[in-house]
């Protein structure tokens, strides 16, 4: 990134321009919602999978484009076990959902073991990393525990407050002692994460159609 300092000294203006590399800055990209355990058809292929149906859900916090070249999606506290990688451009202000059918169609085209997003019911490590040449950098990371974990919730950032977690209950609300907790709003793989409330048993086409 180039930044301009300018000197203000009473004769004259003398400018620096110096160059701060990427890494230096907040990352633009995060993850923003992700849902461990799905009992419903979220991928939207007319079959429910409890491996298929899970989600992670990328955000471009930032005021550009994002090539998503090189950032891949990892599991685990151990090494980086890859899930998913990225193509493309993301735009500003934009998400992106990856499903755990996209998942392992991507784990299958890279001749690795083909286990989807392995979001573990009870607990995990979701990372979100960029390959930069010979560099492994992590972009973002969130440590979950069964406590937030239930059937259709998502865990996913507070759009007022990225900096906070919340589940997204709508259709199985949490009880009292669910870390983070519950906000009583309907997951939104895909779509921002504003909150519409309501549990009534609509399917996931008809709530994407209402937000369109
Ligand atoms: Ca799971
Ligand atoms: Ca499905
Ligand atoms: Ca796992
Ligand atoms: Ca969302």
């Amino acid at each position: 990134m180039r930044k301009v300092f300018c000197f203000f000294i009473p004769v004259f203006v003398v400018c620096l321009t110096l160059l701060f590399p990427a890494g230096s800055l907040v990352a633009q990209v995060a993850i923003n919602e992700f849902m461990p355990d799905p009992n419903r058809d979220w991928d939207g292929d007319g079959e429910y999978s409890y491996r298929n149906d899970e989600w992670v859900e990328i955000v471009n916090g930032g005021e550009s484009a994002i090539d998503l070249s090189g950032y891949r999606l990892a599991d685990g506290d151990e090494d980086p076990v890859w899930r998913y990688g990225f193509t493309g451009f993301l735009p500003p202000g934009a998400v992106m959902v990856v499903y755990g059918s996209d998942s392992r169609a991507w784990e299958e085209t890279n001749g690795l073991p083909v286990y989807g997003l392995s979001l573990n019911n009870d607990g995990d490590r979701l990372s979100l990393y960029q390959l930069e040449g010979a560099d492994t950098v992590l972009v973002d990371t969130i440590l979950y525990t069964g406590k937030a974990v239930g059937d259709d919730r998502s865990i996913g950032r507070n759009i007022n407050a990225p900096g906070e977690w919340v589940v997204f209950d709508a259709y199985n609300p949490c009880p009292d002692n669910s870390i983070p907790a519950g906000n009583g709003c309907v997951p939104t793989p895909g779509l921002v994460n504003n909150c519409t409330t309501g549990a009534e048993p609509v399917s996931w086409g008809r709530i994407k159609n209402e937000n369109r």
